[in-house]
């Protein structure tokens, strides 16, 4: 058997391996969600969101984002696993990478993670809401109507006020490029 086989063969496996890996992923989706149900208000009760804020970095812009502090209070482990908002053409979680020296944002695909009884800051510089294609000017006063859905399938509504006079944390982070 030549090497060069040998090698095809291994992407081949490989290749069905992905293949079965994600029609497995597909069909666990599946299978579960007509058993998944809608929790009841109260098992929902304990998602809390505290001082959350919208903001764009200029009247013109295309995109914003939204940053909050989120509040387990249940007793099971729960994660933010997508957002929702008629305000702007997509929305996404995000985060914030460093790539050879430089800030990016990239979309936190697996969500965000909230221990039982805990609690994560989403914040300038780290992770947000991204508001993507805006559907109308967000300014100083205004605000966002968001649904935040979990992985239990708790939907939480928060109205978010635009605020853009907050300042960044540390007060420097808009002099590196990167804008909300
Ligand atoms: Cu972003």
């Amino acid at each position: 058997m030549s090497a060069r086989f040998l090698a095809a063969l291994g992407a081949a496996t490989l290749g069905a391996a992905l293949a079965g890996a994600s029609s497995a992923h597909e069909s666990h989706d599946h299978g579960t969600m007509p058993n998944m149900g809608v929790p009841s208000a109260e098992a929902c009760s304990g998602l809390h969101v505290q001082d959350a804020y919208a903001r764009v970095s200029s009247p013109m812009a295309q995109s914003g984002a939204a940053f909050m502090i989120l509040h387990n209070h249940g007793e099971t482990a729960d994660r933010l696993v997508a957002a929702r908002s008629d305000v702007a053409a997509r929305v996404e979680l995000h985060t914030h990478v460093e790539e050879d020296g430089v800030m990016r944002m990239i979309e936190v695909v697996e969500g965000i993670p909230l221990p039982a009884d805990g609690g994560h800051v989403m914040a300038r510089g780290g992770d947000h809401v991204m508001f993507l294609g805006l559907a109308r000017r967000l300014a100083d006063g205004d605000s966002v109507s968001v649904t935040l859905v979990y992985e239990s399938g708790c939907k939480v509504s928060v109205e978010i006020p635009v605020d853009l006079k907050r300042g960044a944390p540390g007060g420097h982070s808009h002099a590196h490029g990167h804008r909300h």
